[in-house]
């Protein structure tokens, strides 16, 4: 049989009873897709010898050149099960970090998963991901215990270290179940705690049912919700499957085996009885006796001695009928495998499991469809009747005519258009043949008449070559050609009704609120029918379509349908002007937008995209488009430089999108530039030892001199700076921020933006007793960590967290600026919590100071990146002419006034310190606004409004010079960005891991050896600058065994002086007159400023004359 049949498959779907949707998950290349072949296999879809290298699931070819997934992608099997027959829908899913948003619309559309684990490399990162992803979407796992030939094969442990050995990983993966279930019943019972008025007897009710709780969630093999398996060598059982088989050979009850096969039991030969406390009896337990050492002998046997005897013996006493071909195969690997394949044929264990285990899609829950119907932050209860009601239909997952259609489509397929069951090409029947071929013939003749030409050769070939174009449909091949010769198929599933060829339904966008439609309806008011995104005007959400044609996905092909009932995986062609990257579709307005699905890793590697030829730039804006539909993860974005941008999860997830760019969806050439990494700017305290390790004796001299008329080094830090006009002077101090208050701001962004949105609202008069208290809670919380680490970190931090003036860039970053200035008590940054003494006024043009700061911590002066971990400390604020004694507040507007003409003469004077253009506007603007505006208002009041404009700019900018200025003075460092990795390696490759790292300024952090294995589990950190490349480099150097996966830890120092030079005689020594030997940290500089466009002071070539002497000495 080659899978199911259209008429089998549509009749299996009609009973949701036997339908068990479900993904299967795990780590990166812990055998998912192997495993699927294995399922494909039983359906006679591929071959049985085929399974496990042909990796049906990786249909695109990048994946099967990497060997790894790049995509979900769904089949539909069928399994016979105790006389029922069942319609499994299966998810095969990428395991790799980078895609795993697939991962996110995969399990959105089950009910169950199977989690598979490398017995060898355990539970790893993405091991926890996807057990936390199946657990928020409240869908049910089994587990897959894969790869145990390795523990006989590469490890070749005893079948007794073996069983200690599992035991260990399934408590690891408990571990993570554990900690899930614990974090979440915390979270219900605060809820509850909430919602109960602050009852606390509450608090403790999710323990009481715990024992039944654990049942269900954890992974015990006596549950039989674990499976042993070697996806590979294609086989695989879980406990019950042995319990069947010994029962009657041991003549002991099957059910009182199910319970103690697995676990410290053994059987005591004498009574016949099967006893607890094998270990501490020195006894072997069941399981090692009966089931691993059988497994041992069999691979002892077939695969190390060869005992051709032996091998016979085996077969028989099991039953098994193998093909001679194999049995005479050379390898014995192929021999092993035909045994055990049929033995305890894996795809018969894990199906069994799945459909006696997981639930059916008539068995959601409760809780599922109200997490689906409604976002967290709202209650189910708060949502229309009409849309409560809809429940029901999510419940009973009804096909009838008169259940409402709800379908949830997770993410746009693309499918080449050949693969459409319209297009592909049937076999013909002998007649159609003979029909064909007598056309050809004919044809050909007309063409010998009239070329007369030479034939026979000609005439083969070219009968050749016209069967086969006649055989597709001719109507299809123009259409082709106009089009791109790929359609976006919707990967979706129906929760209740039935979906229909032709039936018109509504799309719905993530912004719909069956609320807001039914006070419209209520009103009377028409609701606007769109037929693609592009109609909608702003406040619509709906679009309205007639569905084109549905299918059944089976892996590389599809089935087409007439329509597809509740509780179902489909693919809908004809959603692509409809749908962006998900949506749910429905045929009533009052279903609601289903919850957004839970997206793990951020995109964060930035590239710029642009055709080769400019005339491709149409194509590629159209293909960057399709790029951003088809992939749930990238960011697709114009810069506003005009750069096209795409930002990708990581390395991997780039290289695809690029492949895709140009060979799917625009076909064009393109350049793409090297990956854009963010750096930090900062300053550091001064370093006591040089670049020879010999202490420093003297600081360097800040050199002292007047850069300009405005601008003076007081001392190192320190400066001051005078506006142009000459009327105002400010001394900014610029200071290393201790450790761990950067850390604070960092963690604590949110609550600084929140609490820069309380005190925006105070200033439009709302008040701050509107605000949640739980929030004013942690912003005091937040303040009393501050002033802890300020109070531990040295005088000159005493009282500085009520001085703080601000937080930059973007008023929440992790820069201060801190109010010193004498008599001036300013509000601070708490006053948004604080109940006011009195009301401080703030001075004009305070928010000018802010604006500079931020300017100035937004691009720092090493390579316009934004600063980290710096202190502005403003600690005068003067006018230098109002020595007059007059207050600043009533002095201003005359000042102002009187200004103007100087400051203009000042402007023209010198243009080049004409204040940049980002921040104020320069003279020439002001006076061409002052022509152009309003000829009717008082020529009096338009002065002192521009002399304010004047005023500010000039402050902004002079706020900014002085920052960057006082930053200057201060040792400076460039900051990268660090990846955190995992490694998995063997001792044998732990030293070129180490150099691989090492050359990447990576480091080790710790290295811990994996009890009962020879692998070490690495935990490393590495700049992202650094990281492109490594995964490739790491798997070259260590023959494949070691494959990090890299996230984003945190930001670090590069110790080194950007503007370094040796100034001592050890220095140069060491590294020469020219000092030219690497500086990473100027090296990383020039490359951001390179990309910028900024000025790079490089030395070309120097010397030359010493290379040539060079090459003479040869
Ligand atoms: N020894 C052994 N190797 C296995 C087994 N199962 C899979 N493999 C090998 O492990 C590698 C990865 O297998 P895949 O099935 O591609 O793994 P995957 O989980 O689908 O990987 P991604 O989809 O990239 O996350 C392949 O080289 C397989 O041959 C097994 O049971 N035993
Ligand atoms: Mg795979």
């Amino acid at each position: 049989m080659r899978g199911a049949t259209p008429e089998l498959l549509s009749l299996l779907q009609r009973n949701p009873a036997n339908i068990r949707n479900i993904c299967i998950l795990a780590h990166v290349d812990h055998g998912k897709t192997t495993l699927a072949d294995a399922l494909v296999a039983s359906n006679g879809i591929i071959s049985q010898r085929m399974a496990g290298k042909l990796r049906y699931m990786d249909s695109r070819e990048d994946e099967q050149i990497r060997g790894i997934t790049m995509k979900s992608s769904a089949i539909s099997l069928i399994y016979n099960y105790s006389k029922d027959e069942y319609l499994i829908n299966l998810i095969d899913s990428p395991g790799h970090v980078d895609f795993s948003s697939e991962v996110s619309t995969a399990v959105r559309l089950c009910e169950g998963a199977i989690v598979v684990v490398d017995v060898v490399e355990g539970v790893c990162p993405q091991t926890h991901a996807v057990l936390r992803q199946a657990f928020l979407e409240n869908i049910k796992p089994v587990l897959v215990l894969n790869k145990i030939d390795r523990l006989i094969v590469e490890l070749k442990m005893e079948p007794m270290e073996a069983f200690y050995h599992l035991q260990q990983i399934l408590e690891q993966v408990n571990l993570v179940t554990n900690e899930l279930f614990t974090v979440e019943a915390m979270e219900k019972s605060a809820v509850e705690v909430d919602d109960n008025g602050g009852n606390m007897s509450q608090i403790h009710e999710w323990t009481t049912d715990e024992d039944e709780e654990n049942r269900n969630i954890y992974f015990c093999p006596d549950q039989g919700n674990v499976i042993f398996s070697s996806a590979y060598d294609g086989w695989g059982f879980s406990i019950s499957d042995f319990a069947v088989l010994y029962a009657s050979k041991l003549g002991i009850n099957q059910e009182v085996l199910k319970r103690t096969l697995w676990g410290d039991f053994y059987l005591n030969t004498k009574t016949k009885r099967i006893m607890k406390g094998a270990q501490i009896k020195g006894k072997k337990p069941l399981f090692v006796q009966f089931i691993l050492e059988n497994l041992w002998s069999v691979y002892d046997t077939i695969y190390v001695r060869r005992d051709k005897e032996k091998t016979e013996k085996i077969i028989t006493s099991l039953g098994l009928k193998i093909l001679p071909r194999d049995m005479r195969h050379s390898d014995s690997r192929v021999q092993l495998q035909a045994v055990c394949s049929q033995w305890l044929p894996v795809s018969d264990a894990v199906l069994r499991v799945v459909v006696s285990k997981l639930p059916s899609p008539l068995a959601m829950s409760e809780e599922r469809v109200e997490k689906l119907m409604c976002s967290h932050m709202r209650k189910f209860e708060s949502l229309p009747s009409e849309t409560q009601s809809l429940k029901q239909s999510f419940l009973t997952c009804s096909a009838s005519e008169e259940s409402p259609v709800i379908v949830f489509v997770s993410k746009m397929l693309p499918v080449d258009k050949k693969l459409l069951p319209q297009n592909k090409q049937r076999p013909l029947t002998a007649a159609e043949a003979a029909e064909r071929r007598r056309k050809a013939r004919e044809k050909m003749a007309e063409k010998l008449a009239t070329q007369n030409k030479e034939q026979t050769t000609t005439e083969a070939n070219t009968l050749h070559g016209e069967s086969y174009e006649i055989s597709l449909p001719e109507n299809d091949t123009d259409s082709e050609e106009k089009g791109p010769d790929f359609v976006f198929i919707a990967f979706a599933r129906v929760f209740s009704g039935t979906v229909r060829k032709g039936q018109k339904l509504y799309v719905l966008g993530p912004k719909h609120d069956p609320a807001l439609i039914s006070r419209k309806l209520q009103s009377g008011e028409e609701i606007k029918e769109a037929t693609s995104i592009q109609e909608l005007s702003h406040d619509d959400h709906v679009t309205c379509v007639t569905i084109k044609d549905l299918f059944v996905l089976m892996g590389r092909e599809l089935e087409e349908m007439d329509h597809i009932p509740a509780g179902n995986i489909l693919g809908i062609r004809g959603l692509e002007d409809h749908i962006l990257k998900s949506a749910t579709v429905s045929s009533s307005l009052m279903c609601p937008t289903f919850c957004d699905l839970y997206f793990d890793a951020a995109p964060i590697v930035r590239v710029a995209i642009e055709p080769i030829h400019t005339r491709d730039m149409q194509n590629l804006v159209t293909g960057l488009k399709l790029l951003n539909q088809a992939d749930p993860c990238v960011q697709v974005l114009v810069q506003e430089t005009g750069e096209h941008v795409i930002i990708t999860a990581g390395e991997v997830h780039l290289q695809r999108c690029v492949e895709d760019i140009k060979e799917r969806y625009a076909k064009i050439d393109i350049n793409v530039s090297s990956p854009i990494v963010p750096f930090r700017e900062t300053i550091v305290p001064p370093p006591k030892l040089d670049m020879v390790n010999e202490a420093i004796s003297d600081r360097r001299q800040v050199l002292n001199k007047k850069d300009s008329e405005d601008e003076e080094v007081i001392e190192v830090g320190l400066v001051e700076v005078t506006t142009i006009n000459r009327r105002c002077t400010l001394r900014i101090r610029a200071v290393p921020l201790p450790d761990d208050i950067t850390r604070l701001l960092e963690e604590n962004q949110n609550l600084i933006k929140t609490m820069g949105q309380i005190s925006k609202s105070q200033g439009k008069g709302k008040g701050w007793l509107e605000v949640h208290q739980n929030v004013i809670d942690s912003i005091r919380e937040f303040k009393c960590q501050l002033n802890k680490v300020f109070k531990g970190s040295g005088k000159m931090w005493r009282d500085a967290e009520n001085q703080m003036w601000s937080f930059g860039p973007k008023r929440v970053g992790p820069n201060v600026l801190l109010n010193r200035v004498k008599g001036y008590d300013r509000a601070n940054v708490w006053d948004c919590v604080e109940t006011k003494q009195q009301e401080l006024k703030l001075r004009q043009y305070d928010n000018s100071i802010i604006s500079g700061f931020q300017i100035a911590t937004l691009a720092g002066p090493l390579c316009e990146e934004p600063l980290r971990g710096v202190c502005f400390i403003i600690e005068e604020w003067d006018y230098i002419r109002s020595s007059n004694s007059i207050s600043y507040d009533e002095d201003v507007q005359k000042l102002e006034v009187t200004d103007l003409n100087s400051c203009d003469n000042t402007m023209s004077e010198s243009p080049s310190d004409v204040v940049s253009s980002e921040t104020v506007q320069d003279g020439d603007d002001t006076e061409s606004e002052t022509k152009s505006s309003d000829s009717e208002s008082e020529p009096s009041e338009q002065r002192q409004r521009m002399g304010h404009s004047h005023m500010s700019g000039q402050l902004i900018y002079c706020v900014k010079a002085a920052c960057r200025k006082a930053f200057q003075t201060q040792p400076q460092r460039l900051m990268v960005a660090m990846y955190k990795c995992n490694i998995q390696a063997t001792a044998e490759v732990l030293g070129k891991l180490c150099g691989v790292l090492g050359k990447r300024y990576g480091r080790v952090i710790e290295d811990t050896m994996k009890e009962g294995s020879q692998i070490f589990n690495i935990k490393a950190v590495l700049p992202v600058v650094e990281s492109f490349g490594f995964t490739e480099d790491m798997r070259k150097k260590t023959s494949g065994l070691a494959s990090p996966q890299l996230v984003f830890s945190h930001w670090e120092v590069v110790d080194v002086d950007p503007f370094w030079v040796p100034t001592t005689e050890e220095e140069y020594a060491h590294f020469g007159e020219k000092a030219d030997s690497d500086n990473r940290a100027l090296h990383y500089m020039n490359q951001v400023r390179k990309r910028k466009g900024l000025k790079v002071d490089e030395k070309i070539v120097e010397h030359a004359e010493k290379q040539r002497t060079l090459t003479k000495m040869k």
